[in-house]
């Protein structure tokens, strides 16, 4: 009889189980026992859910543990032996984790009847780590895999001479783009990017897609399309087209900035480079995958000579990586909320060190999963770096506010929400902060002037909306199958000229591999999560204005140095991942929905100044 309890049948319900012998039945029980017998067998399952998740959180938390201190080894010292170790780690924690997410199957059957924390966190399990395949041998090439294609974009463009490599990454060619106007060497940095380290991660990807959807199988998903899907609280098959609802309420703002930018881009390079109609080649935004245009802000600015913002003189001068840290950290101390731990001063990576490959990419961790937080970035003195500390500090402050729940609940109430934590702050970075802190000079208030502000802001958060969208439309059809090897490339075009209007700056090859070119799709980073930051942190502005009793235009607002406003926050941010996003919304905003007119009503002023300028343009592509 015992073995008998993991039977389907009795997974499903112990009444039926005489229904699932092939013998003769015995004869029938009386009644009253055998509802006895089940209620018993239930709660005893029930007790044992219990049991599993508290048992699970120290086992778990050492699994993460030792994954990330591997990882951030290597992410800020990239060496074979490096690699090796993270490779192992990951592949302990996706194994490990695997097999828990397999042993929890057994408490579906009371899954209901579990008291909401215990579900919740039985529920959060499965997305702990990249479940690993079945077989130990593809579990072990899934883990290598992995960590050689987060280390190869690492490196970036690497040369061998006299017997020693040197490599020059992205932070080198990144800055290539920046401020350069001849078409003719963006294209050359472009294409050096995209052949050498895009091309570097086409086959190590394609036998990733196919080893992360045995994972995937393994713990019950369809494929890993589905497993990232699953993860919002919502039926994973509605996930799709809440983005696409979310989307279609921004592309009317997107699309009249796109044609006011390819206007001003054709007159400066002529019909050879920008045509007048259709999509824009991607090489002239001063961004290596055009997802942010603020570079171009010297270009588009609406109204000459109005008090342009730009911090990076001031930054150039009198800042350097530390005091820009300060200057971030001094932001959310002015809410009310604990400075960063003295650790965090010791043990972050601001700048890179000379003779070593780091990954550049700007990132932020909590370590030990103890308040042991950290930034690992590459800084310089200027604007946009200070914007990204104020980006990576948020996931820190996030951490810290979350630090002492168990560990499953140690993430975002969804990975959106992460990424809009830090975002909300910079909304509050105003013209009228930046002077209080002495960054510019003078911060006019006044029509242009509000409409210089709001194109610099839109070149980075507008601009990026359909880029955010479309990087994961292609995951999803490369991992679902929809889209095979050899159209890898020509997918990806086609989604960045249907989502950004963009076209490649020349004709590409299958054998091209222009996703590996960009940073999440080489480091296996969703990036759905980015466009859904880019709604709520308008969102999460729009709640907090209102919160301090703000009345005037959402981009006037600051909640600098406001501690109810902190208060505000800080609930939320504690929540962890602890309840459903939709409750960790309403506790803010009210609302239970992701919401894009907060985004648009912010943006009012410049969409209806983008409206005129475009009058009689065929705009779209
Ligand atoms: O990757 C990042 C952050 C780290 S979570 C620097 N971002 C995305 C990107 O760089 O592509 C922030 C904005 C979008
Ligand atoms: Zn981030």
């Amino acid at each position: 009889m015992v073995a008998a309890v993991r039977t389907p049948c009795l997974a499903a319900s112990i009444l039926l189980l005489a229904a699932c012998s092939k013998k003769d039945p015995p004869p029938a029980p009386p009644p009253a026992p055998a509802v006895d017998n089940a209620k018993a067998a239930n709660d005893k399952l029930i007790a044992e859910a219990k049991q599993f998740v508290k048992d699970a959180d120290p086992k778990l938390r050492k699994l993460l543990v030792d994954a990330s201190l591997a990882e951030w080894t290597n992410e800020t010292d990239i060496t074979k032996e490096h690699e090796a170790a993270t490779a192992k780690a990951s592949e302990i924690q996706s194994v490990e984790i695997t097999k828990m997410v397999k042993a929890a199957r057994r408490f579906d059957p009371v899954l209901d009847k579990l008291d909401p924390d215990t579900k919740r966190q039985l529920l959060l399990l499965k997305f702990q780590a990249q479940p690993a395949p079945d077989d130990a041998k593809q579990a072990t090439e899934l883990a290598t895999t992995a960590a050689a294609m987060q280390s190869t974009y690492g490196k970036g463009v690497c040369a061998v001479t006299n017997g020693k490599e040197t490599c020059q990454d992205i932070e080198f060619y990144g800055k290539a783009l920046e401020t350069n106007r001849h078409p003719a060497e963006l294209l050359k940095t472009w294409k050096t990017w995209h052949d050498s380290v895009g091309h570097a991660e086409r086959d190590l990807f394609s036998k990733y897609v196919g080893l992360a959807n045995e994972g995937a199988k393994a713990i019950g998903f369809a494929n890993v399309t589905e497993l990232w899907q699953a993860n919002y609280d919502m039926p994973a098959a509605t996930f799709a087209p809440e983005v696409d609802r979310l989307w279609n309420q921004v592309k009317p703002l997107y699309t009249q900035l796109h044609c006011y930018a390819r206007r001003k881009l054709n007159t400066m390079y002529g019909d050879a480079v920008v045509p007048k109609t259709g999509p824009i080649p991607a090489h002239l935004f001063g961004n290596m995958w055009a997802q942010s245009w603020e570079y171009l802000y010297p270009e588009l600015e609406p109204f000459k000579g109005v008090a342009p913002i730009d911090v990076t003189p001031v930054l150039a001068k009198s800042y350097d990586a530390q005091k820009m840290v300060r200057m971030g950290e001094s932001f959310y101390t002015s809410l009310g909320f604990e400075p960063l731990p003295p650790t965090f001063w010791e043990r972050s990576l601001f700048t890179k060190p000379a003779g070593k490959d780091v990954v550049c990419h700007a990132s932020a961790w909590d370590v030990q999963y103890n308040d042991d937080l950290r930034i690992k970035m590459c800084i310089k003195p200027q604007q946009e770096d200070l914007w990204v500390i104020h980006h990576e500090l948020g996931h820190d402050f996030y951490f810290q506010h979350y630090f002492q729940l168990p560990i499953l609940y140690q993430a975002g109430a969804n990975d959106g929400f992460h990424e809009a934590i830090g975002d909300t702050i910079q909304l509050s970075m105003t013209p009228a902060y930046l002077k209080t802190k002495g960054l510019i000079d003078k911060a006019d208030k006044n029509d242009k002037a509000t409409i210089n502000q709001q194109m610099k802001v839109a070149l980075e958060k507008v601009a990026f909306l359909p880029f955010a969208v479309m990087v994961d439309k292609w995951r999803w059809d490369v991992f679902s199958g929809a889209v095979t090897p050899e159209k890898y490339n020509q997918h990806w075009w086609e989604l960045e000229q249907q989502y950004q209007g963009i076209s490649a700056p020349e004709p590409r090859a299958a054998t091209d591999f222009d996703p590996g070119a960009k940073y999440h799709v080489a480091a296996n980073v969703p990036y759905m999560r980015y466009f859904l930051a880019d709604i709520l942190q308008f969102q999460f502005h729009r709640a907090l204005c209102k919160k301090i009793g703000f009345t005037g235009p959402l981009d006037e607002c600051s909640i600098y140095g406001n501690k109810d406003a902190g208060a505000a926050y800080g609930k939320m941010l504690s929540l962890g991942a602890s309840k459903p996003w939709q409750d960790a919304l309403e506790q803010l905003t009210g609302q239970r929905e992701m919401d894009a007119t907060a985004i648009l009503e912010y943006f009012a002023p410049l969409q209806k100044w983008l409206e005129d300028q475009n009058k009689g343009q065929a705009c779209g592509w």
